[in-house]
């Protein structure tokens, strides 16, 4: 190959991994189709339908449940090495429990394994991303600890029916992003805004879910399938606002504590952060509360958490700039985990935006992120396992393989420079899709869908070509993204 007029390239390590991501509520609509009983996105995209942007819901989506045979082509063109999506918990249990299996929902999945092992085409395959079977909901959701029975009940179903076809297993997806939108806000379903607590109980209960599918992956099914099992788990990266001032550079650290750290420390390290438990404990004393609003591990459950993380599924989207804004003993009014950090975000101006709210295109943010990772938590294997750009629809999408070549580029420094092991890369999305709160508006896919056409067309964009052609060629130009 012939790099000469090309600036300089650099090229990706033989074994590492491209793959897409997609979402079972993002993209199979057939919201009742063939025995799926309702999930708690169903339900409150149909009673709070004025909570998403367009009023939009995923009864129908990519239709992929009856489209996957066109959408896995894709795939095949692509030729990605894996394919990272999700299995619809009340799909395969339409009531959440395992007294009535739906198995319409089984085969289907069965189905989409069989073809992507045709393919030759890996499945990373997430259990749930956020499509919790609606029963469930009304028993509180994530914040009732009895949910890590049913969700044992759950992934050991998963684990003997699909096992023999899956290398990399995620348990839940991003609780970070759901038990701030979903559990102390109204933005996600299920809209339940419990302030002060709701982060960390949903927390809570998380991890301890998490770590009881673990433990029955490796005492059950690992002897004979052999695969990995991880919590899949997200964060902004944050920069202190000045980077001369001490209380700005411990603001920007508090932050990640709260945010990565309340998974990470309690998977790695054992326990809750100690930051997190000195200023929760803290303000809930002097608010006057009898107890901590942050839920305390007994031993065994440290234990029992700890160690859980075959490798680290890490998501990464955007930065934010971060300062200080009271000490914890003050401003005790306002019961939140904002204040109970003790800090305010922000937006550097020269950050390039997006047509997203939050999301800006700051690549050097990821390598800081995969560096802190490998810092706090003794150099896991790193596998990046969600990265995109929003636009609105745009075919020539530019600004999307701009953002992708940044990322790209700065994931390889931390590889090539940093020495940190990163396995692999799936760009979010194969396609546009249900987009949560901000429904049809905002596109993330490499694949256009025409959602008000009969067949739901899919059109690829230039960043699709973009991305097939770094597939092929495994290099990429990294002169601009220093
Ligand atoms: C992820 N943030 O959510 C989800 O895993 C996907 O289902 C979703 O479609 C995708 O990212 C794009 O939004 C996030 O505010 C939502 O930093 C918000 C943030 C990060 C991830």
């Amino acid at each position: 190959i012939n790099f000469v007029s090309f600036g300089r390239t650099d090229k990706f390590p033989d074994n590492f991994l491209f793959g897409v991501a997609t979402s079972a509520y993002q993209i199979e609509g057939a919201w009742n189709q063939s025995g799926k009983g309702e999930s708690m996105w169903d339900w409150f995209t149909h009673n709070f339908p004025e909570r998403i942007q367009d009023t939009s819901n995923a009864d129908i989506a990519c239709d992929s449940y009856n489209r996957y045979e066109e959408d896995v082509s894709f795939l095949k063109d692509l030729n990605v090495s894996f394919y990272r999506f999700s299995i619809s918990w009340p799909r395969i249990f339409p009531n959440g429990q395992n007294n009535r299996v739906n198995w319409e929902g089984v085969n289907y999945y069965i189905a989409v394994f069989k073809l992507l092992k045709e393919f030759n085409i890996e499945p990373v395959v997430t259990l749930y991303h956020w499509d919790l079977p609606q029963p469930l909901n009304n028993l509180g959701g994530w914040t009732n600890p009895l949910l890590v029975d049913y969700f044992a009940n759950y992934v050991r179903f998963c684990y003997e029916q699909f096992g023999q076809y899956v290398k990399y297993w995620i348990t839940l997806n991003e609780p970070q992003t759901t038990c701030i939108n979903g559990y102390s806000s109204t933005e996600f379903a299920p809209g339940y805004n419990i302030k002060g607590l709701g982060f960390y109980y949903c927390a809570y209960v998380h991890l301890l879910a998490h770590a009881r599918a673990y433990h029955i992956y490796k005492d059950e099914f690992y002897e004979t399938q052999q695969g990995k099992v991880s919590i899949d788990l997200t964060m902004r990266w944050m920069e202190p606002l000045n980077k001369s001032d001490e209380s700005h550079v411990l603001a920007a650290e508090r932050t990640l504590q709260f945010t990565m750290g309340l998974y990470g420390h309690p998977l790695y390290l054992g326990d809750w952060p100690q930051i997190v438990k000195d200023n929760v404990d803290k303000r809930s004393e002097l608010q006057g509360y009898a107890r901590s609003r942050l839920p305390k591990f007994t031993s065994e459950q440290i234990d029992f958490i700890k160690g859980t993380n075959d490798y680290f599924a890490l998501n990464y989207y955007t930065s934010n700039l971060v300062y200080p804004t009271h000490d914890i003993t003050e401003d005790l009014n306002e019961t939140s985990y904002g204040k109970d950090m003790g800090v305010s975000l922000s937006i550097d101006s020269s950050w390039p935006s997006s047509t997203s709210s939050w999301l800006y295109n700051v690549p050097y943010g990821l390598r800081s992120m995969i560096n802190w990772v490998a810092e706090q938590y003794d150099n896991p294997e790193i596998f990046i396992l969600e990265n995109g750009f929003a636009d609105l629809h745009t075919l020539d999408d530019y600004d999307r393989i701009n953002y992708l070549n940044g990322h790209l580029c700065h994931t390889l420094r931390a590889i090539n420079e940093d020495k940190r092991t990163v396995i692999g890369y799936a760009l979010w999305s194969l396609m546009d899709n249900f987009e949560w709160s901000d429904g049809y508006e905002q596109s993330f896919g490499i694949i256009a869908v025409d959602f008000s056409s009969v067949n739901l067309t899919r059109t690829v964009r230039a960043s699709y070509e973009w991305y097939k052609n770094l597939i092929e060629s495994r290099t990429i130009d990294c002169e601009d993204f220093e």
